[in-house]
């Protein structure tokens, strides 16, 4: 008989929804919302739902793989954890634990997904990555001006006068804030958005202004200036509970007005009027992450929690600098799980550049890589190295649940479960507050087992099987063992399904910021002249790299999908996908392109092919190119992305790409 049962989503996403799941005979037959979660209300989008395709669907990994010359082959897991065991033991003993990278990323958001540091710790400490793909500069930024990086409780939007959506693509990538954006509006909010592409948040704006891409720092910088010209700036605030004002001052004296305008492609009536915006409070700021994913994104993302502290928006109901909200992964004790204390060696590579570091490597070589929760050769950026590096080293192993690009590349593939397939509790840092209990629902399909099994297993025969002689039960515990603490346990999750978590709602409403000064710092105190705001531009663009900027003369955006999470949808589709070449107006008529046309688009580092799609109203000498696209499918566009790092050395610079495009047939 069927049974309608409580669930979450695993996905990495700001939204992080409740679910109801159909199951029947141990199969699940459909996936829906829950109506009673406090913020995801029962509504969920087609990644959500598609979760009952990737479980059922007839291409899950079934058993563990090894490829015999050039060819998988089907081996039993003994084999596979015996021959592993065995090479990661004489790899530590030739070469060092350091000899073995762990490339890893967040495709699944549960707590015990953090066990496999705690296997790699125990093992003596591999090479790990540092810095991320996705928000890594605005972190970075947000943890130099306040000290660490929150955002207000979702609620609170209610009570702006006036809301900007900056580079976030809320109605594709974050859709209950969206239901937010239409509640606030309907109560006389004004809703403002700046991006170089008229997405679909756009639609519902009070205004759109379209940008530069990578310019919006010196567009805040251009806001701030006029904000100061008429004296709307909150002297309060700035002269009791801020750092390094004076800095700004002669920073934003060093450019005019015009030359702001003339840069971010912005006409000056429209930051004339965004001062006065800023200065009608509250006013709060959402950033996306998609404005931070270039060389200067830090800056970036300084210069607008600047523009927001001196409009007197920080720690107000209603205000702001919302990129991320910290506080909810604070919530739990990560640490328990890892054992971060119990490695002797360690190694760290850049998540960027993980693939140069690679084939660069020395003392040791890298001899064995483990990927998990990640499709590198799809989502790295510079494809073509990341596919060399990969390729290079004598043992990679993927663990997977389909045959994904770099799963192909493997030596080794061990066939994981889906979120249904065990328990585990799902959170996100990004938008909301609240954590969610995934129980098991079915059995997992033919051998495939969960990450968790393959590290226990992998330990015991290693030797330390005892630091992972634990139940579920336990696991799950051990990373709640702060909250239990104050009163709020595991029972209760799992009987109510969803807990708040006790964060602040308006952070910074007491004017302590975790800075070494205790203020908020426009100049960071510990960072020496790096602390210091910069007009900085993007590292492609005419005003960086004139010559580059003559042969490549147009920015490339990848932005995330639709209806693909990533690279995890795409396969699954009815139909195959096609990469689509979006293409503002202005190239489409310079190139006499027409939609349909089949186009090549390249740089210095790669190419790809696709179908032209003319989109209105986007900034003129923009494309967009959706990532995730599997090779199979004319991808990956990192094929032409670099793997430079953001200003502050731990983001990546995704966007900040210049292609040039031609018709082929
Ligand atoms: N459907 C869907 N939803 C997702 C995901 C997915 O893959 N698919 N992924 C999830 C994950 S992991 C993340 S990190 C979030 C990301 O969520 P978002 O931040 O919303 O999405 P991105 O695609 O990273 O960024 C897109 C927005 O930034 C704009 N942008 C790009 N460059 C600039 C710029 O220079 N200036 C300005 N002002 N805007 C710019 C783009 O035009 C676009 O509107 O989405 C999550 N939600
Ligand atoms: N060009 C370009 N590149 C980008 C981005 C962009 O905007 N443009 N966005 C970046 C961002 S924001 C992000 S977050 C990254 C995401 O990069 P990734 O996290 O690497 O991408 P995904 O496609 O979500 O997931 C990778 C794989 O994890 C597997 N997986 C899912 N669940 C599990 C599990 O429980 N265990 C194991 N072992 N595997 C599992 C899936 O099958 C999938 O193949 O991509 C980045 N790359
Ligand atoms: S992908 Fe995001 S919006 Fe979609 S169901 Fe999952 S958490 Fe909700
Ligand atoms: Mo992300």
């Amino acid at each position: 008989m069927a049974e309608i049962l409580k669930s979450a989503c695993p996905l990495n996403c700001w939204d992080s929804c409740g679910f109801h799941v159909t199951v029947e005979n141990n199969k699940i037959i459909k996936v829906e919302g829950d109506p009673s979660h406090p913020i995801t209300k029962g509504k969920i989008c087609g990644r959500g739902r598609m979760l009952e395709t990737r479980t059922n669907s007839p291409e899950r990994l079934l058993h563990p793989l090894k490829k015999v010359n050039g060819e998988f082959k089907q081996i039993s897991w003994d084999q596979a954890l015996d021959e592993l065991a065995l090479k990661l033991k004489e790899i530590k003993d030739q070469y060092g634990s350091t000899a073995v990278l762990h490339s890893h990323d967040y495709a699944n958001n549960g707590i015990l997904k953090n066990l496999d540091q705690r296997f790699f710790n125990r093992y003596g400490g591999v090479t790990e990555i540092y810095g991320s793909l996705c928000w890594g500069a605005g972190i970075e930024a947000q943890k130099w001006d306040f000290g660490d990086a929150y955002g207000h409780e979702p609620n609170d939007v209610l009570h702006s006068k006036n809301i900007i959506i900056w580079g976030r693509n809320v109605a594709r990538t974050n859709m209950h804030f969206y239901e937010m954006l239409l509640e606030a509006k309907k109560r006389g909010a004004k809703i403002l958005v700046i991006d170089p592409l008229f997405n679909a948040t756009a639609k519902i704006a009070d205004k759109y202004i379209s940008v530069k891409p990578g310019m919006d720092g010196l567009l805040a910088a251009g806001i701030i200036k006029e904000i100061l010209r008429l004296g709307l700036e909150d002297r309060d605030f700035i002269d009791q509970h801020t750092h390094g004002f004076r800095d700004v001052k002669k920073l934003i004296a060093s450019i005019s007005l015009e030359k702001v305008s003339k840069m971010t492609e912005v006409p000056i009536e429209t930051i004339q009027f965004l001062a006065e915006v800023f200065a009608d409070r509250p006013t709060s700021t959402f950033m996306g992450l998609g404005l931070q994913r270039y060389k200067n994104g830090g800056n970036t993302i300084r210069l607008i929690d600047a523009l927001v502290a001196i409009s007197g928006n920080i720690g107000i109901s209603g205000g702001g600098a919302n990129f991320a909200n910290l506080q909810v992964g604070q919530s739990f004790d990560v640490a328990n799980l890892t054992l971060g204390s119990r490695k002797s060696s360690h190694r760290e590579f850049s998540i960027m550049k993980q693939a140069e570091e690679v084939l660069a490597a020395v003392d040791p070589e890298i001899k064995m890589i483990f990927v998990t929760c990640g499709n590198p050769l799809t989502q790295v950026p510079d494809s073509s190295i990341v596919e060399k590096a990969f390729s290079s080293v004598s043992t990679l192993v993927v663990v997977e649940q389909f045959m994904t690009d770099t799963a192909r590349l493997a030596d080794y593939i061990l066939p994981t479960t889906t979120s249904f397939e065990e328990d585990d509790f799902y959170y996100s840092s990004m938008y909301h507050h609240y954590v969610n209990y995934g129980p098991k629902l079915v059995s997992a399909p033919g051998e495939a087992k969960s990450d968790l099994w393959i590290w226990t297993q992998l330990a015991e025969r290693l030797g330390f099987g005892d630091d992972f002689n634990y139940s579920r039960e336990q696991w799950l515990g051990m990373a709640l063992q702060s909250l239990a603490e104050k009163g709020m346990t595991l029972d209760q999750l799992k009987e109510r399904h969803t807990l708040e978590l006790p964060v602040k709602p308006i952070p910074w409403s007491d004017f302590q910021f975790k800075t070494p000064s205790g203020k908020y710092e426009f100049t960071s105190m510990s960072k020496g002249d790096e602390g210091k705001l910069k007009l900085a531009v993007p590292e492609e663009s005419k005003w960086s790299n004139p010559e580059l900027a003559e042969k490549f003369p147009y920015n490339l955006l990848t932005i995330h999908p639709l209806r693909s999470n990533h690279s995890q949808n795409y396969h699954l589709f009815p139909k195959a996908p096609e990469l689509k070449v979006e293409v503002a107006e202005n190239i489409a008529a310079d190139k006499h392109l027409k939609n349909g046309d089949f186009v090549r688009v390249w740089n210095i580092r790669g190419e790809v092919k696709g179908y032209i799609s003319i989109l209105p109203k986007v900034h003129p000498n923009t494309i967009n190119i959706d990532e995730g696209i599997w090779k199979s499918f004319g991808g990956s566009v990192n094929n032409l992305t670099s793997s430079r790092e953001s200003d502050n050395g731990l983001g990546s610079t995704l966007y900040d790409c210049l292609v040039n495009l031609e018709k082929i047939n």
